[in-house]
């Protein structure tokens, strides 16, 4: 059954058709569902488009000392590749000299008095990286679609003429190989991408005695949160191009204290509340294109919950009631969905969903979503008080306080001071972070747990920035102002020397090849929820910007 049966068109904005979802039995009316599309579609951002060009011819080189094996070094000026014929240099490299996201053109040329006899077949490979354009694509290995990978194979029909790609692209690096033509001979006369974005302008300077590597962190997590910036905020523009609950809490912070754009933020709101099941619970994610439609099947208890979190700090950021008072039903109706997940133990209870927090594989998520539980159910009281809405948490403090009680009678180990998950214990950093950001242990004791795991080898650590977003979060939570800026400058600094353009979707320094997806190129290397150092830094310049 489509839980979505779409319900006749309610309305229209300018030329934008708004097409409602309903379902009997819906705990939202099909009045509140459209009113918070119709938000969604007007607060769509007028998108900036730039036109940039290639910079150098690079050749991509074997190099054991590189990131993932590979780099890319100079071999001469782009202007010469334009000079000369494209079948003596197929398999140039072209660097636009920084990551783009838009639509790529190019107008082919004869080179000689010959004419073009037969069509012309290309290979256009779009590459974040150097190691996607060594690693072979093919047989796939990798668990997500072979497509999302950027190697197109393009027929011109005759020469000259134009040719531009339907499909957007998000790379640095452009290799061109001719696969096929006749006997005459023709160029690449020019070439271009017009590269968009939503995000507005430039984030002030920071201050200017600002720590060289600081600088960078930041300037890197910029120009990641700018290419994530699209008309929703996207995971990762080359993959998955979507809008994600847990990027949407994460590229809000960064973008709170840098682009400032909040309408952005609030489209984001309003589309993932327009598009909830039918029981409120929101989905993990969204798309807008080609209309506004979630991916149903697809829920993560821990992202809902953020929904909370998120709407709290959009109304601290601007004041904005009236979005939040439209939102606040479905705030609410996260943590009443949650509450189907506890036990009479006041502990997750086992009900089957996917609970995310982070990519490593092997990591036990119950400490974490008690702890989640705990900090988004507070978060939710918060916002209440601040709409005047306390009544419809009247019982929440009470129930959340029994969560954390359980969370210290079952979970903590007093003796080694550190929650452990799980039937074998498990002892992850995640555990301690999601518990000190709930404020289940007191400062001291916080304090205890995070540097415990920090000195413990073999202690679970997260794969993903996501998840290494919230360890930072709660050392500075717990006043461990050292250690967050540690942390931050070997993890995110790790990144710069390694070379990155914009933040990865997923670094283990000790692992260059990790991939959740089993297939390193298919991972996103300008990823949304890596941009937070923007945040940290921002926010916190008593800790980072010195
Ligand atoms: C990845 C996506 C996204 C994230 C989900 C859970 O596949 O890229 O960033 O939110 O995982």
């Amino acid at each position: 059954m489509n839980l979505f049966a779409q319900i006749a068109v309610t309305a229209t904005l300018g030329s934008v058709a708004l097409v409602g979802y309903a379902q009997t039995g819906d705990v939202f009316s099909p009045q509140q569902r459209n009113l918070w599309l119709q938000k969604a579609a007007a607060a769509m951002s007028v998108m900036q488009e730039t036109v940039k060009y290639p910079v150098r011819k690079v050749a991509i080189v074997s190099d054991t000392a590189a990131y993932q094996g590979w780099k890319a070094v100079e071999a001469g000026a782009a202007a010469a590749f334009f000079d000369t014929s494209l079948k003596t240099q197929s398999g140039t490299v072209l660097d636009f000299g920084e990551h783009l996201t838009g639509y790529f053109s190019c107008t082919f040329a004869l080179t000689t008095t010959s004419v073009s006899d037969a069509p012309v077949r290309l290979k256009l490979t779009f590459a974040e990286t150097p190691a996607e354009l060594a690693i072979p694509f093919d047989p796939y290995p990798g668990g997500l679609s072979r497509a999302w990978l950027q190697d197109e194979t393009v027929t011109v029909d005759y020469i000259p003429s134009s040719f531009s790609l339907s499909r957007r692209v998000s790379f640095r690096y452009l290799k061109i190989e001719v696969l096929g033509s006749s006997s005459f001979d023709f160029r690449i006369s020019e070439m271009n991408i017009r590269a968009q974005t939503s995000a507005v302008g430039e984030p002030e300077p920071l201050p200017a005695a600002t720590p060289p590597l600081i600088k960078d962190i930041d300037r890197i997590g910029v120009a990641t949160l700018r290419e994530c910036m699209q008309t929703v905020y996207e995971d990762g523009p080359k993959r998955d191009r979507r809008l994600w609950l847990g990027d949407l809490y994460l590229e809000a912070l960064a973008n709170a204290c840098s682009f400032k754009n909040h309408t952005l933020t609030k489209r984001c709101l309003y589309l993932l509340a327009a598009v909830a099941a039918p029981d409120g619970l929101l989905h993990a994610c969204a798309f807008d294109i080609p209309d506004i439609h979630p991916q149903t099947g697809t829920q993560i208890l821990d992202y809902a919950l953020l929904f909370n979190t998120a709407l709290l700090d959009y109304l601290k950021n601007t004041g904005d009631r009236e979005t939040a008072l439209d939102l606040w039903p479905v705030a609410l109706q996260q943590t009443e969905v949650a509450k189907t997940f506890i036990g009479d133990t006041f502990m997750y209870n086992g009900k089957p969903i996917w609970i995310f927090f982070d990519w490593r594989s092997g990591f036990d998520t119950k400490a974490a979503i008690q702890g989640c539980f705990v900090k988004t159910f507070k978060d939710a009281c918060e916002l209440a008080q601040l709409l005047g809405r306390q009544k419809d948490v009247a019982t929440l403090p009470a129930f959340t306080a029994k969560l954390a009680g359980a969370a210290r009678k079952n979970m903590f180990d007093a003796k080694r001071g550190v929650f452990v998950s799980g039937p074998d214990r498990q002892i992850s950093y995640l555990s301690q972070a999601w518990m000190t950001l709930g404020g289940v242990l007191s400062k001291k004791e916080a304090q205890k747990a995070l540097k415990t795991v920090l000195s413990m080898p073999e202690a679970v650590y997260p794969g993903t920035p996501y998840g290494t977003h919230f360890f930072i979060e709660a050392l500075i939570a717990c006043g461990l102002h050292t250690e967050a800026r540690e942390y931050l400058l070997q993890y995110w600094g790790g990144m710069v020397h390694k070379g990155a353009d914009t933040f990865w979707e997923v670094y283990d320094p000790d692992n260059d090849l990790l991939s959740p997806y089993n297939f390193a190129p298919i991972n996103s290397y300008c990823h949304a929820w890596a941009c937070t150092p923007v945040y940290f830094i921002r926010n916190y310049p008593e800790i980072f910007a010195k």
